[in-house]
C-alpha cells in the first residue's frame, strides 16, 4: 500500500497536490469546493491590504500553449477576505494564503489578520510578472526584508513564491530562505505578451502578462531541479501541470508538492485524476511514498 500524504514545512497533505494562488481562491466556497474535489491544500488568491479592482478588460487571453493573464490583482481586501477562511476551511484541507503588497508593512499586516483568521500557512507573493508588487522578487535586498519582517511577525509557516523572470532564480530563493522561509513555491507566470494582428494591437490591457499552461512547465521544473540544489527547504512546485506525469516530473526535479493553475480548465476531477495516477505509478514502480522520488533526477 503506498502512501500519497506528504508534509511540508509543518503542514500535513493527505496528497501532494495543491490549487495554485489566483485560480478559484477568491472566495471561501470556491476553495471548499476545490478541497471537497480532492485538493490537498488550497490557496486563496493574492490578498492586499485595501480591495483591488484589478486592471479592465481583456485580462486574460488563450494562446496556443496556455494562457497569458494580466488580472492585475483583483481582490476583496484582507478585512473582507478574513471572513472567508472558516468557509474554505469546511474542504478540510490546509488553507494558505497568498499575500500581496507593495511595501514591507501591508505584506506583515495582511499576514497578521490571516493568521489571526485561522490561515494554516502563508505564501507570499512577490513574484507578480507585470505588477509593481512583482518587482520585489527580482530583488533580492526587498524579498530579504518582506520575508524577514513577516517571518518575525507571524507563527504559522511561510512559504515565498517566486518569479521566473530573473537571471537566477536560485540567488532569490537563497535570500528567501537566509531570510527564514520554510519553503519555496516556484514558479509564478513568465512575462508574455500577444498582439491580434487582425488589430495590430497588444491585447490584453496592460499589454504585458504572465504566461501559465504546458509552455512553461519545463522552464518550471528547471527553476525547481536549480532551487533543488541550491536550498534545503521543501520546494512546491508550479507550472503547467496537466496530468501526473507532469507532477512525477516536479517530484523528481526536487518538488516535495505541486500545485495546479491552468490545468484546473480541464475540471476539478483533475486532482482525482493526478492522485490515481501517482498511487498507481508509486506502485508499479515499487516505491512507498512521495519522498522516495523527491529529488531523484539529481541522483547518479
Ligand atoms: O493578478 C494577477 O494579475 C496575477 C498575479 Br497577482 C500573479 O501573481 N501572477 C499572475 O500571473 N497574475
Amino acid at each position: 500500500m503506498v502512501s500519497l500524504s506528504v508534509d511540508i514545512a509543518g503542514i500535513h497533505l493527505r496528497n501532494p497536490t495543491m490549487l495554485a494562488s489566483g485560480v478559484l481562491g477568491i472566495s471561501g466556497k470556491l476553495l471548499r469546493k476545490v478541497a471537497m474535489a480532492g485538493a490537498g491544500a488550497v490557496v486563496t488568491k493574492s490578498i492586499s491590504l485595501h480591495p483591488r479592482s484589478g486592471y479592465l478588460n481583456p485580462t486574460i487571453v488563450k494562446v496556443d500553449c496556455g494562457f497569458i493573464n494580466a488580472m492585475g490583482l483583483p481582490n476583496p481586501g484582507v478585512d473582507y477576505f478574513v471572513k472567508e477562511v472558516a468557509i474554505a476551511k469546511e474542504g478540510g484541507a490546509p488553507v494558505i494564503g497568498s499575500v500581496v503588497g507593495e511595501q514591507v508593512e501591508e505584506f506583515v499586516e495582511v499576514a497578521l489578520k490571516l493568521e489571526k483568521a485561522g490561515i494554516d500557512a502563508l505564501e507570499l507573493n512577490v513574484s507578480c510578472p507585470h505588477a509593481r508588487a512583482g518587482l520585489i522578487g527580482q530583488s533580492p535586498e526587498l524579498t530579504y526584508q518582506i520575508v524577514k519582517a513577516v517571518k518575525g511577525a507571524v507563527n504559522i509557516p511561510v512559504f515565498v513564491k517566486l518569479t521566473p523572470n530573473v537571471t537566477d532564480i536560485t540567488e532569490i530563493a537563497k535570500v528567501a530562505v537566509d531570510a527564514g522561509a520554510d519553503a519555496i513555491t516556484a514558479i509564478n507566470t513568465v512575462k508574455a505578451m500577444y498582439i491580434n494582428i487582425e488589430i495590430g494591437k497588444p491585447v490584453l490591457n496592460n499589454v504585458f502578462g504572465g504566461l501559465s499552461g504546458p509552455a512553461i512547465k519545463p522552464i518550471a521544473v528547471r527553476c525547481v531541479y536549480e532551487i533543488y540544489r541550491a536550498v534545503n527547504v521543501p520546494i512546491v512546485g508550479v507550472g503547467g501541470i496537466c496530468k501526473w506525469q507532469d507532477a512525477v516530473e516536479f517530484f523528481m526535479a526536487g518538488a516535495s508538492a505541486v500545485q495546479i493553475g491552468s490545468g484546473i480548465a480541464k475540471g476539478l476531477s483533475i486532482f482525482r485524476e493526478i492522485t490515481k495516477g501517482l498511487e498507481d505509478f508509486l506502485e508499479k514502480s515499487g516505491y512507498k511514498r512521495i519522498s522516495d522520488i523527491v529529488g531523484l533526477a539529481h541522483k547518479v
